[in-house]
This record gives C-alpha cells, structure tokens and sequence, in this order.
C-alpha cells in the first residue's frame, strides 16, 4: 500500500496545528502508520530539501524547519501521495483552494504549515530520512472497509 511522508513544520506546531493536521487526514480515510515529534538537525533538513540547495530561499527553510519541534507521520492508503498533496493544497497558500489545509489556515509561502512528499521517488527516500523500518508499523482498522471498497 503507498506510503508518504507527512510533516507538521515548526509553524503548524507552534500555532497548535497539529491536531488539525493530523484529524484533517484521518477524516479523509488515511491511515497514520508512524508519528514523532522531533527536532530536525541541520544535516536532515538539508537532506530533505536537497533538491532547492540552489534557491534563494534554501538557507531560510533550513533555519525554519530547524527552529522549532515537528511532528514527522507516515500516512498510507491508496494513492496517499497524490490524496495528501490535494488535502495539503498549492505551495503557497495564497493560491491554496479553500478546503485545503493551507488554504484554509495559512497566508504565506514560508509558512506554510505542512509538508507532504511530491511522487513516488520522493516518499520511500523521505521516510527513510525520518524514519527507522521498525517505527513503521502495520495493522488493521476495522473501518477499512469501509473507506475503501474490499
Ligand atoms: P511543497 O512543500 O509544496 O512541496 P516545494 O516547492 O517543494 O513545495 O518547496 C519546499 C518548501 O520550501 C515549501 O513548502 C515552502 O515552505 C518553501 N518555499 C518554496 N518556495 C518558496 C519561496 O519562493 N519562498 C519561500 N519559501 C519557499
Ligand atoms: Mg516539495
């Protein structure tokens, strides 16, 4: 079943979002395999964003994402990458649909609350980033069934 790595930033944490991230995905039908609170060190969050080491904005990210606590989950149902990008909406919330997180709770690109992987490349790396196999866990819900048709 497909994986993805969700993170509530610093910010979200901050402003007591967490909760309302993670209830916003499980009423969508997700499953949450693995969560932890953590700091991010310097060498993870460069890691992590190493893909916009060129941007302009790369050292703000890695002193932002690094400044406070996380919350770092695992999210798994089918399609969970491409259903936790539509719930996240647009990078920057100014262009975020309402009824999406960012839209609903954000107004600034650097701020904006929560990270989801963006593809089937990124997710299996992201999680292994954050995430030791054993923190991973596997069970059953007995509403399955009725989230998705058997
Ligand atoms: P994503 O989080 O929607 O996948 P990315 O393009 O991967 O967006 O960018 C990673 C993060 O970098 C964004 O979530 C945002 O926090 C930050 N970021 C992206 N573009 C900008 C920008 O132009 N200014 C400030 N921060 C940015
Ligand atoms: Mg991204």
């Amino acid at each position: 079943m497909e994986q993805t790595l969700v993170l509530v930033k610093p910010d979200g944490v901050q402003r007591g979002l967490a909760g309302e991230v993670i209830s916003r995905l499980e009423k969508r039908g997700l499953k949450l395999v693995a969560l932890k609170l953590m700091q991010v060190s310097d060498a993870l969050a460069r890691e992590h964003y190493g893909e916009h080491v060129e941007r302009p904005f790369f050292p703000g990210l890695v002193s932002f994402i690094t400044s406070a606590p996380i919350v770092a989950m695992v999210w798994e149902g089918e399609n969970a990458i491409n259903l936790v990008r539509k719930t996240m909406g647009t990078t920057n919330p100014v262009d975020s649909d309402p009824g999406t997180i960012r839209g609903d709770l954000g107004i600034n690109i650097g701020r904006n609350i929560v990270h989801g992987s963006d593809g089937p490349e990124s997710a299996p790396r992201e999680i292994g980033l954050f995430f030791r196999p054993e923190e991973i866990l596997s069970y059953e819900r007995s509403a399955d069934p009725w989230i998705t048709e058997p």
